[in-house]
């Protein structure tokens, strides 16, 4: 009678190791994968996000190497048939978000600042950004009481500062998306407009700036004092994802009669609002919670689509958009994949 019961029960597991291999595996291989292929493990696919579009509920896929993609995956299976995403288990397996560039060949990524001091370097490309300082992101020199340094947010998007960045050089922030907490109320463009040098200019066009965590919409240039530099901006798009937080009626006008708008009148005769926005940018999926993920595409009928300012065409741009209607933000609504 027990060993009829260990037949039945191996019988049970016979069948069940039937069930799950049925579930199909797929594969995908960073270095010597190919999208053309069809996802076995002799044909590997190559990119994440490729093999993201093949999977279907139940589905198992198994990766392999350092996939250099920002992933965007939307996926469900029900309880019982899960998707699965895993690594191989013979060699490592890396997402990596950034740019590989970097990673690979950083003396040819970055290059020397012209007049620079020594050992200051820019990227050689230009990139658009999705900017998240809800964390720390500013990393401060240390002191005697922190001989770690410290990581802060607030104001560090770009330039700010009272020593080294004191005077800094012309300045282009375009096409990026930036989400930043406020703090002091100086929100707009995140101390991107302090400390101008003579002969400099800055241009801050077609970003997304959502102010978060914050209550209310602060005024355009709140705490800049400058009145005379060659600055132009616009074709932004401002947000506070607070539903109790309403825009004033009038903020476009603040930015159009403002002094810094006057006076560039002459050079930027459309004035700094003229194309500018309030209001929710209707992302896919937004969440104040840094740990929640979020989906920054925009949506179709979303405001920022098609509403950005016209760029001169010698402003690199890796998603220009051709026909001449760029949409605000580091992420264009149509092109899911923002890999350049
Ligand atoms: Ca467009």
């Amino acid at each position: 009678m027990r060993h009829a019961l260990r037949v039945i029960c191996l019988l049970m597991f016979l069948v069940l190791g039937a069930i799950a291999e049925a579930q199909p595996v797929f594969y995908a291989d960073a270095q010597g994968g190919s999208d053309e292929g069809d996802g076995s493990q002799a044909r590997p696919w190559r990119t994440l996000n490729h093999a993201l579009t093949r999977l279907t509920p139940g589905s198992t896929l198994q990766l392999s190497g350092t996939f250099y993609e920002r992933v965007h995956c939307a996926l469900a299976g029900p309880p019982d048939q899960p998707i699965t995403i895993k690594g191989a288990a013979d060699r490592p397996t890396v997402i990596d978000g950034g740019f590989r560039e970097f990673f690979e060949s950083p003396a040819d990524a970055w290059v020397p600042f012209p007049d620079g001091a020594p050992g200051e370097f820019r990227s050689a490309k230009t990139y658009r950004n999705i900017v998240d300082m809800r964390k720390g992101v500013r990393w401060i020199r240390p002191t005697e009481e922190k001989p770690e340094g410290a990581l802060r947010s607030g104001q560090a998007f770009f330039m700010h500062g009272s020593d080294h960045a004191k005077y800094v050089e012309s300045a282009y922030a375009y096409q990026n998306t930036i989400v930043a907490p406020t703090h002091g109320g100086r929100a707009f463009g995140q101390g991107t407009l302090y400390h101008t040098k003579p002969d400099t200019i800055r241009r801050v066009f077609n970003n997304i700036f959502v102010y978060d965590p914050a209550t209310r919409y602060v005024r355009p240039f709140y705490g800049t004092g400058v009145k005379d530099a060659d600055i132009q901006v616009d074709g932004n798009l401002h947000w506070v994802p607070d539903p109790e937080a309403k825009p004033p009626g009038n903020l476009i006008e603040q930015l159009r009669t403002h002094p810094l708008s006057q006076h560039n009148i002459k050079n930027y005769p459309a004035g700094f609002g003229s194309r500018s926005l309030v209001g929710d940018p209707k992302f896919v999926r937004y969440e104040s919670d840094p740990a929640e993920p979020w989906d920054l595409h925009l949506r179709p009928r979303s405001p920022a689509v098609d509403a950005g300012v016209a760029l001169p065409d010698d402003w690199p741009d890796p998603l220009r958009e051709d026909d001449g209607k760029p949409d605000i933000g580091a992420i264009p609504a149509e092109g899911a994949d923002a890999d350049r």
